[in-house]
């Protein structure tokens, strides 16, 4: 594969320049709410470039997996329509920590342009941003200035999003000819098709924050990003990215699949295969690095995404689930590199086809509600039912934008987005509510000032600490009196805070008779850990000594079942298979609740299985190790397990025992014996394709059991036989209600026999006409039977009967053919008596029924039923 190639060839070039190779960060961003996916390279170096964290490098390279759907990059309306939007692709990419600058960059991006790409110079052009006189003349040494042209703010201005670092920026393009375009100059080619881009270099020296401002960063820095897509496209001389190896592979096994061949001029067909072979990349990547498609966040994307792709497959008659059909290709040509996908392919396949399943049946749904609403709107869809079809069906809009335009109505948009947008804010606060009691900004100075709060893992014993800062909800203060609730931050402490699963350590920070009690422990923001809580007597004062020490007890049962946690991951995977991944877990000390992808609830026998594998692992003692090594390191090993919930950094600590292995910064018991005793307690599922387990260790698992005990010793009492007998107890209790039902019937059926004859022989004649009035003592349900049965004896007439109870009755008339044909109608009838009864009901001319409120009006009723036939004869 070229792409292969160019990405190892641009690695190796940098490599041998002094440049650490980084691996890709997932596509999910850790800590950084601004985003939804990684978008660029320097995401993962966002922290190094504000100056909030180092790396133990200053010049890295790396070869990103980004993804442009959502946010400040969004390139989703525009795949398949275009020769070069992708919403997934890699960026190649180089950078400095405050090391080189500008010339650097400008002599490194040169030679790797014309050396590694090979591509012929006379063709490269620059663009540099318009007051960048050095960037200019740093160019001038490489290429005339002919070739180099400047550009504004919008061009040649770069930042990652509406805060975060950003620079000025020149960017490399190639000449790809006449063929595209006119243009002499990029000034004139406005399309950017003849003259491509293909490296953006950034000078890295601004921060943008809220309000617009910037502030210098630190140190000068350098981030540039290379598609290589693009450059791959350009060496091969072909027009479009999806005509690379990597996306054309992916048509090709599309062309297979469909039996429809790709002619990228063709611009009906064209599009479907190019939005396939982009989006399946983006949904298998970020599916492999933990998002799942849903409602809500990324995993919304992910759905509109998935969606996306398969409206454009029904361009292609597939009406099946397909996507999963083209994971393996994906693998084969991209698995080699980035080995999650290779891992992960099963599972993508199967969430893949569950997802498109779900689209269909939505499809088939929401497509008759969409019928009917287009046959009630005049010449418009409204807002709300538009709304109404995407949100509770997940229609696409585009799809109802498409068949609104066949009825030939449209669609008031304008009112669709405000709608959309007030239910995104909505979703918004209520996940700030929920995740954040902080706000992130008040830290943002503090930490300029303050050093980070070292974590001293210490759970037995105090730590002599020193108060640096304490707040009063978001105020900073210097003193804290007595029963005021506040936060507290210290210079170093033994409590954790809530991470990773992980709840927050709870205790005492005290000085001789001043207590504060932590009720919890949390980061808000990178490098500051607060102690939430009270004081409980005195006062504490910034600046004072103090101790601190946790509740080492309740630790120690956080740890057992943190490890029981992993434990549990390692048997289900083992049990289950490996496609088993963590999707999110809790641990306190109570319980651990640990959710994975798996398609079926677990049967008893498999439960039984994971817990008796994990009481193994713990009953043999193992000594739980933890050791730092590489990100890369840790990356190649198969055997460790890694998720994208952790911010990775280049080092991550390992915490094995003996078969699992997981990276994980939370706190662990010292050996496998301390958890005791691990039972299952729960399984559920929580999301299609998502199940959870509660589970409990040692003197809560213990209880778990007695209660069970408690239970069978509760049925003994209840049915007054051992244990052993139970069963056979109950099946003879069984039977003996069987008999004693039967026995019953048969009683009930003389008793309605003994009525029927009394009845009967209350039979009354007006005008010829059989007539029974009279109140019965039955059951609602036996009514009907009994009114049919008297019926049928009667041969012809109307038969009256009420049931009276205490504050409610129920009437029933029921009337013969023949006197149907003098217009005696039942139903007519009962409206005649609803009044009096204080009630209401209906039926049909031979039946009709009513319940009511008054049962002292049915005389009344049946008086004035008797004058109705009457009049009626
Ligand atoms: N971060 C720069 C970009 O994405 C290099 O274009």
């Amino acid at each position: 594969m070229l792409t292969q190639e160019v990405r190892r060839r641009f690695l190796k070039y940098f490599n041998t320049q002094s440049h650490t190779i980084v691996p890709s960060s997932p596509v999910v961003p850790h800590d950084d709410p601004t985003l939804l996916f990684i978008n660029a390279g320097m995401n993962q170096f966002k922290d190094v470039f504000l100056g909030k964290s180092k790396r133990e490098y200053t010049r890295a390279t790396t070869s990103q997996k980004c993804i442009r759907v959502g946010g400040k990059h969004n390139d989703l309306e525009n795949v398949g329509h275009t020769t070069r939007h992708l919403t997934f692709f890699e960026m190649l990419g180089n950078f400095s920590f405050g090391d080189y600058f500008k010339k650097d960059a400008i002599g490194f991006a040169w030679d790797v342009a014309t050396h590694v790409f090979d591509f012929d110079p006379k063709k490269i052009w620059v663009t540099v941003f318009k007051d960048d006189d050095e960037a200019h003349s740093l160019w001038e040494s490489h290429l005339p200035s002919s070739r180099i042209v400047r550009f504004g703010e919008k061009e040649n201005f770069w930042s990652m999003g509406d805060t975060g670092p950003c620079g000025p920026c020149t960017e490399l393009l190639y000449d790809r000819g006449e063929k595209y375009s006119d243009a002499s100059s990029p000034i004139e080619d406005i399309s950017g098709e003849r003259f491509l881009e293909f490296w953006n270099l950034v000078f890295m020296q601004f921060n943008r924050i809220a309000d617009g401002s910037m502030i210098p960063l630190p140190k000068k820095s350098v981030d540039t990003g290379s598609g290589i897509e693009r450059v791959v496209s350009l060496k091969l001389g072909v027009d479009n990215v999806f005509l690379t190896d990597i996306l054309r592979s992916i048509i090709t096994a599309t062309e297979k699949l469909s039996g429809i061949k790709y002619d990228p001029n063709n611009k009906n067909l064209a599009p479907a295969f190019n939005v396939i072979a982009d989006h399946i990349r983006t949904l298998v990547f970020a599916i492999s690095d933990g998002v799942m498609p849903s409602n809500v966040d990324r995993g919304y994307i992910l759905r509109k995404v998935l969606r996306r792709a398969v409206r454009y497959g029904r361009l292609l008659n597939f009406k099946k689930p397909f996507l999963s059909e083209l994971v393996p290709t994906l693998v084969d040509v991209m698995g080699e590199d980035y080995p999650e996908i290779k891992q992960s392919k099963s599972r993508c396949e199967e969430i893949l086809t569950i997802e498109e399943e779900s689209f269909i049946r939505t499809l088939h749904r929401g497509g008759s509600l969409l019928n009917d609403i287009i046959k009630n709107s005049k010449n418009r869809i409204s807002a709300a039912d538009a709304f109404r079809l995407k949100d509770t069906y997940g229609f696409p809009i585009e799809e109802i934008l498409l068949l609104a335009k066949d009825a030939l109505l449209d669609v008031d948009l304008a009112g669709f987005n405000k709608m959309e947008e007030d239910a995104k804010e909505k979703s918004r606060k209520a996940q700030k509510v929920k995740s954040q009691t902080f706000d992130k900004n008040i830290f943002t100075d503090f930490t300029k000032t303050h050093s980070p709060t070292k974590f001293c893992d210490n759970k037995d014993e105090e730590i002599k600490s020193r108060i640096v800062a304490m707040l009063i909800e978001s105020q900073f203060v210097d003193t804290l009196e007595k029963e005021q609730k506040g936060t507290i931050i210290l210079d170093q402490t033994p409590f954790y805070a809530e991470m990773g699963g992980q709840v927050g350590d709870t205790g005492e920070i005290y000085i001789g008779e001043n207590i504060f009690v932590v009720t919890d422990t949390q980061s808000p923001y990178p490098g500051v850990i607060v102690h939430v809580g009270y004081v409980k007597s005195g006062n504490f004062k910034k600046d004072e000594k103090v101790f601190a020490k946790i509740n080492g007890e309740r630790r120690q049962k956080i740890s057992n079942n943190h490890s029981a946690a992993h434990l549990l991951h390692y048997a289900l995977s083992n049990v289950l298979g490996e496609h088993v991944k963590q999707a999110g877990s809790i641990v306190d000390e109570n319980r651990l609740r640990f959710d994975f992808n798996h398609q079926q609830q677990l049967s008893y026998e498999e439960q039984k299985k994971v817990e008796i594998l994990v009481n193994k692992e713990i009953r043999k003692n193992i000594k739980v190790k933890t050791y730092e090594i590489s990100l890369a390191e840790a990356q190649k090993d198969p055997q460790i397990k890694q998720f994208f919930g952790e911010k990775y950094q280049s080092t991550v600590r390992v915490v094995e025992m003996e078969g699992s292995k997981e990276l994980c910064g939370g706190s662990h018991t010292a050996l496998t014996g301390n958890i005791g005793f691990f039972k299952i307690a729960k399984e559920s599922s929580i999301a299609a394709g998502v199940r959870r387990i509660e589970a409990v260790t040692g003197l809560n698992a213990e209880n778990f059991v007695y209660d069970k005990q408690e239970y069978v010793m509760t049925l003994e009492n209840i049915l007054k036989t051992a244990e052993s007998k139970i069963p056979e107890k109950i099946e003879g209790l069984l039977n003996e209600n069987k008999s004693l039902q039967t026995q019953l019937k048969e009683i009930r059926k003389a008793q309605i026999i003994a009525i029927k004859a009394h009845l009967l022989e209350k039979v009354e004649k007006i005008k010829n006409i059989n007539i029974i009035f009279s109140k019965v003592d039955v059951a609602a349900s036996e009514l009907t039977p009994l009114v049919n049965d008297l019926l049928t004896r009667l041969k012809s007439g109307v038969i009256v009967l009420a049931i009276a109870e205490e504050n409610k009755c129920q009437v029933i008339i029921k009337v013969s053919p023949d006197i149907i044909e003098k217009g005696i109608l039942a139903d007519l009838m009962i409206q005649e008596i609803s009044e009096t009864i204080n009630g209401g009901g209906g039926g049909k001319m031979d039946m009709a029924q009513a319940g009511g409120k008054s049962p002292s009006g049915i005389d009344k009723a049946f008086k004035i039923l008797r004058s109705f036939v009457e009049k009626k004869c």
